[in-house]
Protein backbone atom coordinates (compact mmCIF):
# COMPACT_ATOMS: atom_id res chain seq x y z
CA UNK A 1 0.00 0.00 0.00
CA UNK A 2 1.96 3.22 -1.15
CA UNK A 3 1.20 6.44 -0.18
CA UNK A 4 2.77 9.87 -0.24
CA UNK A 5 4.54 12.33 1.72
CA UNK A 6 4.20 15.96 1.12
CA UNK A 7 8.27 17.12 1.02
CA UNK A 8 10.46 19.18 -0.69
CA UNK A 9 11.52 19.12 -3.40
CA UNK A 10 8.94 16.88 -4.16
CA UNK A 11 6.59 14.36 -3.05
CA UNK A 12 7.97 11.47 -0.95
CA UNK A 13 6.29 7.88 -1.84
CA UNK A 14 6.56 5.34 0.82
CA UNK A 15 5.29 1.87 2.22
CA UNK A 16 4.34 2.52 6.30
CA UNK A 17 5.47 -1.53 6.54
CA UNK A 18 9.15 -0.60 5.04
CA UNK A 19 9.07 2.38 7.04
CA UNK A 20 10.58 3.45 10.13
CA UNK A 21 11.21 6.27 12.46
CA UNK A 22 14.44 7.20 13.82
CA UNK A 23 14.63 9.71 16.43
CA UNK A 24 18.53 10.73 16.52
CA UNK A 25 20.37 11.53 20.34
CA UNK A 26 17.27 13.03 22.25
CA UNK A 27 19.53 12.78 25.45
CA UNK A 28 19.19 14.74 28.24
CA UNK A 29 22.93 16.15 27.73
CA UNK A 30 21.99 17.92 24.44
CA UNK A 31 18.28 18.75 25.02
CA UNK A 32 18.00 19.59 28.90
CA UNK A 33 19.12 22.55 30.90
CA UNK A 34 22.02 21.70 32.68
CA UNK A 35 23.43 18.61 30.40
CA UNK A 36 26.39 18.56 27.76
CA UNK A 37 25.06 21.23 25.00
CA UNK A 38 24.60 24.04 27.58
CA UNK A 39 27.92 23.53 29.36
CA UNK A 40 29.01 24.29 25.90
CA UNK A 41 27.32 27.45 25.81
CA UNK A 42 24.59 26.96 23.95
CA UNK A 43 20.69 28.33 24.44
CA UNK A 44 18.69 24.43 24.56
CA UNK A 45 15.65 26.32 24.23
CA UNK A 46 16.29 26.16 20.87
CA UNK A 47 16.44 22.14 20.55
CA UNK A 48 14.03 21.84 22.68
CA UNK A 49 11.08 23.00 20.07
CA UNK A 50 11.63 20.13 18.60
CA UNK A 51 10.06 17.53 21.76
CA UNK A 52 6.85 18.12 21.05
CA UNK A 53 6.56 17.63 17.48
CA UNK A 54 8.15 14.48 17.48
CA UNK A 55 6.50 13.16 20.27
CA UNK A 56 3.22 13.68 17.81
CA UNK A 57 5.21 11.71 15.20
CA UNK A 58 6.51 8.85 17.74
CA UNK A 59 2.49 8.47 19.08
CA UNK A 60 1.41 8.39 15.89
CA UNK A 61 4.05 6.09 14.38
CA UNK A 62 3.42 3.90 17.24
CA UNK A 63 -0.46 3.99 16.68
CA UNK A 64 0.69 2.61 12.97
CA UNK A 65 2.49 -0.06 14.48
CA UNK A 66 5.19 1.32 12.51
CA UNK A 67 8.90 0.67 13.35
CA UNK A 68 10.53 2.69 15.85
CA UNK A 69 14.32 3.16 16.44
CA UNK A 70 15.74 5.66 18.80
CA UNK A 71 20.24 6.24 19.30
CA UNK A 72 22.01 7.63 22.37
CA UNK A 73 25.83 9.13 21.38
CA UNK A 74 27.88 8.02 23.87
CA UNK A 75 31.25 6.25 25.22
CA UNK A 76 32.09 3.06 27.17
CA UNK A 77 33.00 4.40 31.22
CA UNK A 78 36.40 3.76 30.67
CA UNK A 79 36.06 5.56 27.27
CA UNK A 80 38.13 3.04 24.87
CA UNK A 81 35.96 3.39 22.21
CA UNK A 82 36.20 7.38 22.80
CA UNK A 83 38.97 8.07 19.65
CA UNK A 84 41.70 10.68 20.73
CA UNK A 85 41.27 13.01 18.73
CA UNK A 86 37.22 13.08 20.13
CA UNK A 87 38.13 13.53 23.48
CA UNK A 88 39.82 16.66 23.22
CA UNK A 89 36.93 18.37 21.08
CA UNK A 90 34.65 20.97 23.05
CA UNK A 91 36.80 23.48 24.07
CA UNK A 92 35.20 24.22 27.65
CA UNK A 93 33.91 20.66 28.65
CA UNK A 94 35.32 16.84 27.64
CA UNK A 95 33.38 13.91 27.27
CA UNK A 96 34.28 11.51 30.17
CA UNK A 97 34.16 14.73 32.51
CA UNK A 98 31.90 15.12 35.70
CA UNK A 99 28.82 17.32 34.14
CA UNK A 100 25.32 18.26 36.22
CA UNK A 101 23.61 15.19 34.60
CA UNK A 102 26.82 12.56 35.81
CA UNK A 103 29.73 12.18 33.16
CA UNK A 104 29.15 13.62 29.95
CA UNK A 105 28.41 11.41 27.18
CA UNK A 106 29.16 8.02 29.02
CA UNK A 107 26.90 5.10 28.71
CA UNK A 108 24.61 4.56 31.56
CA UNK A 109 25.17 8.49 33.25
CA UNK A 110 21.46 10.29 33.59
CA UNK A 111 22.99 12.88 30.68
CA UNK A 112 23.20 9.63 28.65
CA UNK A 113 19.48 8.65 28.84
CA UNK A 114 17.09 9.33 26.32
CA UNK A 115 14.16 12.43 27.74
CA UNK A 116 11.48 11.33 29.73
CA UNK A 117 9.01 12.49 26.95
CA UNK A 118 10.05 10.06 23.77
CA UNK A 119 11.46 7.34 26.20
CA UNK A 120 11.36 4.23 24.02
CA UNK A 121 9.13 1.36 24.98
CA UNK A 122 9.25 -2.10 24.76
CA UNK A 123 10.07 -3.40 21.19
CA UNK A 124 11.89 -0.32 19.93
CA UNK A 125 15.97 -0.78 19.35
CA UNK A 126 18.11 1.82 21.04
CA UNK A 127 21.04 2.15 19.23
CA UNK A 128 23.96 2.95 20.81
CA UNK A 129 26.59 4.63 18.84
CA UNK A 130 30.19 6.09 19.56
CA UNK A 131 29.87 8.36 15.84
CA UNK A 132 27.46 11.19 14.75
CA UNK A 133 26.27 9.12 12.13
CA UNK A 134 23.90 6.17 13.65
CA UNK A 135 25.32 3.64 11.21
CA UNK A 136 28.97 3.95 12.14
CA UNK A 137 30.15 1.22 14.16
CA UNK A 138 26.40 0.29 15.08
CA UNK A 139 24.04 -3.10 13.88
CA UNK A 140 21.42 -0.28 12.72
CA UNK A 141 21.80 -1.20 9.03
CA UNK A 142 21.97 -4.94 10.08
CA UNK A 143 18.54 -4.47 12.33
CA UNK A 144 16.54 -1.89 9.25
CA UNK A 145 17.67 -5.02 6.43
CA UNK A 146 16.22 -7.38 8.77
CA UNK A 147 12.63 -5.81 8.62
CA UNK A 148 13.11 -4.43 5.07
CA UNK A 149 13.01 -1.07 5.75
CA UNK A 150 13.31 1.33 2.39
CA UNK A 151 12.17 4.66 4.04
CA UNK A 152 13.37 6.23 7.05
CA UNK A 153 11.69 9.60 8.71
CA UNK A 154 14.82 10.91 10.30
CA UNK A 155 13.93 13.53 13.60
CA UNK A 156 16.27 14.61 16.44
CA UNK A 157 19.36 16.81 17.37
CA UNK A 158 21.56 18.08 16.40
CA UNK A 159 20.31 18.77 12.38
CA UNK A 160 24.06 19.77 11.20
CA UNK A 161 26.20 17.26 12.88
CA UNK A 162 24.17 13.81 14.14
CA UNK A 163 21.16 14.06 11.72
CA UNK A 164 22.90 15.34 9.06
CA UNK A 165 25.75 12.43 9.10
CA UNK A 166 23.00 9.99 9.91
CA UNK A 167 20.83 11.19 6.77
CA UNK A 168 24.40 10.81 4.55
CA UNK A 169 25.32 7.55 5.71
CA UNK A 170 21.53 6.05 5.26
CA UNK A 171 21.48 7.88 1.44
CA UNK A 172 24.78 6.21 0.67
CA UNK A 173 23.36 2.17 1.86
CA UNK A 174 19.97 3.17 -0.13
CA UNK A 175 17.37 4.14 2.38
CA UNK A 176 15.14 6.99 1.56
CA UNK A 177 14.96 9.69 4.20
CA UNK A 178 12.59 12.27 5.11
CA UNK A 179 13.46 14.83 7.90
CA UNK A 180 10.29 16.66 9.29
CA UNK A 181 11.74 20.24 9.62
CA UNK A 182 10.36 21.12 12.87
CA UNK A 183 11.20 17.40 14.60
CA UNK A 184 15.02 18.57 14.26
CA UNK A 185 17.29 21.35 16.38
CA UNK A 186 20.28 23.21 16.02
CA UNK A 187 21.32 25.26 18.80
CA UNK A 188 22.84 27.77 15.64
CA UNK A 189 19.53 28.64 13.91
CA UNK A 190 21.27 29.30 10.76
CA UNK A 191 22.51 25.96 10.59
CA UNK A 192 19.13 24.47 11.15
CA UNK A 193 18.04 26.49 7.99
CA UNK A 194 21.30 25.66 5.39
CA UNK A 195 21.66 21.61 6.61
CA UNK A 196 17.61 21.39 5.98
CA UNK A 197 18.68 23.23 2.58
CA UNK A 198 21.38 20.43 2.12
CA UNK A 199 19.75 17.73 2.77
CA UNK A 200 16.64 18.78 -0.37
CA UNK A 201 18.91 20.15 -2.95
CA UNK A 202 19.91 19.17 -6.08
CA UNK A 203 16.79 17.51 -6.13
CA UNK A 204 16.90 15.43 -2.80
CA UNK A 205 20.59 14.42 -3.05
CA UNK A 206 20.59 13.25 0.34
CA UNK A 207 16.47 12.95 1.20
CA UNK A 208 13.71 15.44 1.58
CA UNK A 209 12.27 18.22 4.26
CA UNK A 210 8.82 18.07 5.02
CA UNK A 211 7.10 19.06 8.27
CA UNK A 212 5.71 16.75 11.21
CA UNK A 213 2.06 17.76 10.45
CA UNK A 214 2.38 16.24 6.57
CA UNK A 215 4.07 13.15 8.17
CA UNK A 216 1.29 12.62 10.61
CA UNK A 217 -0.93 12.89 8.16
CA UNK A 218 0.50 10.62 5.45
CA UNK A 219 0.83 7.46 8.19
CA UNK A 220 -2.35 7.80 10.17
C1 LIG B 1 26.61 16.57 18.67
C2 LIG B 1 24.66 15.30 18.06
N1 LIG B 1 26.12 17.71 18.18
N2 LIG B 1 23.84 14.38 18.52
N3 LIG B 1 25.86 15.44 18.69
O1 LIG B 1 27.73 16.52 19.11
O2 LIG B 1 24.34 16.01 17.12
Amino acid sequence: MTRTFNADPFALEFNPVTTALVIIDMQRDFVEPGGFGEALGNDVSLVRSAIAPCEKVLKTARDAGMMVIHTREGHRADLTDCPPAKLTRGGKTFIGEKGPKGRILIRGEEGHDIIPELYPIAGEAVIDKPGKGAFYQTDLHLILQNHSIKTLIVCGVTTEVCVNTTVREANDRGYECIIPEDCVGSYFPEFQKYALEMIKAQGAIFGWVSHSEHIIDAIK
